[in-house]
């Protein structure tokens, strides 16, 4: 791990929150700080967090309404913006949200200029691109939390149903952290088993492809239905956050599903889409190799696209 690593969190919402509340728990970073224009919010969340301390691996938590907190920092999480209402969808949120983090940018890299920035405000592919144009940073340094979360989700779902653990479930979902995302059951395996040949109780193929169509369209919307019961996700996004986080600061060249600007990534440039990354000290880096059938290509084409339309209507 870096020596005295140092995560700041961007907004001290929902999302910044549990983001640093993830990051204590998990003892990722040695220095933690948290910073948002509300600064009241602010400095009661710090002081919150600060409180249970005693009870963590041993961070330290500073914050307030200034930039200065995120002096010297390794890697900068961005949850700062607007956030989806119910019924809205992330791309509806890009031009607030392109605004306030390309400022938070620009600021941010006055104070920590060797940071490894994450987005995850939404739509975070889209504000990876403005981002990534604005700063001038190289693609590896600015990407978007992207699809771990949804990847996450369906690991969970999938593990949920055929009473195996998620850790088992190799699946992932890959293109926009949105609409148009798609899982890669090409590859789906639960442990070496293709996923289609796993056979439930009575000896049976547990999935059938519609089966795993409706699975996925569930993964796709589970954030809408979760802001629908509570107003906002905040829990497993901080706990995704903070994994990228520690493969950063760990240089643990984890493979993680995550959205830096590609570059000739099956015939793909200059659009942030989340797929299979190596993620360490250097930021993340996309595995080219990684094997998508003539269908999945398509679907990873029309991501692109659409992700493209919404960043060129921002840039005008
Ligand atoms: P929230 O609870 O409204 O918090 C947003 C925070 O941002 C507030 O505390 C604001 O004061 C602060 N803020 C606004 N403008 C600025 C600024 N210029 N500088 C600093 N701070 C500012 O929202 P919540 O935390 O629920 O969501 C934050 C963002 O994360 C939204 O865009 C969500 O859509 C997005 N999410 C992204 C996810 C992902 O997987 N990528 C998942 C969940 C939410």
């Amino acid at each position: 791990m870096i020596e005295n690593s140092k995560l700041t969190v961007i907004g001290a919402g929902a999302v910044g929150s549990s983001v640093a509340y993830a990051a204590l728990i998990r003892g990722a970073a040695r220095h933690v700080a948290l910073y948002d224009i509300d600064a009241a919010k602010t400095e009661a969340e710090v002081l919150d967090l600060a409180h249970g301390t005693l009870f963590t691996p041993g961070s330290d938590i500073v914050g307030g309404a200034d930039i200065s907190v995120a002096e010297g920092s390794h890697v900068v999480v961005i949850t700062a913006g607007a956030k989806q209402k119910p019924g809205q969808t992330r791309i509806e949120l890009a031009a607030t949200n392109a605004r306030i983090v390309r400022d938070i940018m620009q600021r941010t890299l006055e104070v920590a200029p060797d940071a490894i920035f994450v987005i995850v405000s939404n739509p975070c592919d889209v504000l990876t691109m403005l981002a990534h144009e604005g700063s001038g940073l190289p693609a590896e340094r600015v990407f978007a939390s992207g699809t771990l979360l949804d990847s996450s989700r369906l690991r969970w779902e999938l593990s949920r149903r055929a009473g195996v653990a998620a850790s088992a479930v190799h699946a992932q979902i890959v293109g926009e952290h949105g609409d148009t995302e798609f899982p890669l059951w090409s590859a789906a395996r639960i442990n070496a088993v293709p996923i289609l040949d796993w056979a439930g109780p009575d000896g049976a193929p547990l999935f059938t492809r519609e089966e795993l169509d409706r699975i996925a369209v569930d993964v796709r919307d589970a954030a809408y239905t979760v802001i629908q019961g509570k107003g906002a996700t905040n829990y497993a996004i901080g706990l995704s956050s903070v994994r990228i986080v520690e493969a950063i600061l760990g240089d643990e060249s984890a493979v993680l599903n995550v959205a830096p600007v590609l570059s000739d990534f099956h015939g793909i440039d200059g659009v942030a889409l989340s797929v299979p990354c190596l993620v360490d000290s250097a930021g993340a880096r996309p595995i080219r190799e990684t094997p998508f059938d003539d269908g999945e290509l398509e679907r990873l084409r029309a991501s692109a696209a659409a992700l493209e339309k919404v960043a060129a209507g921002l840039r005008d």
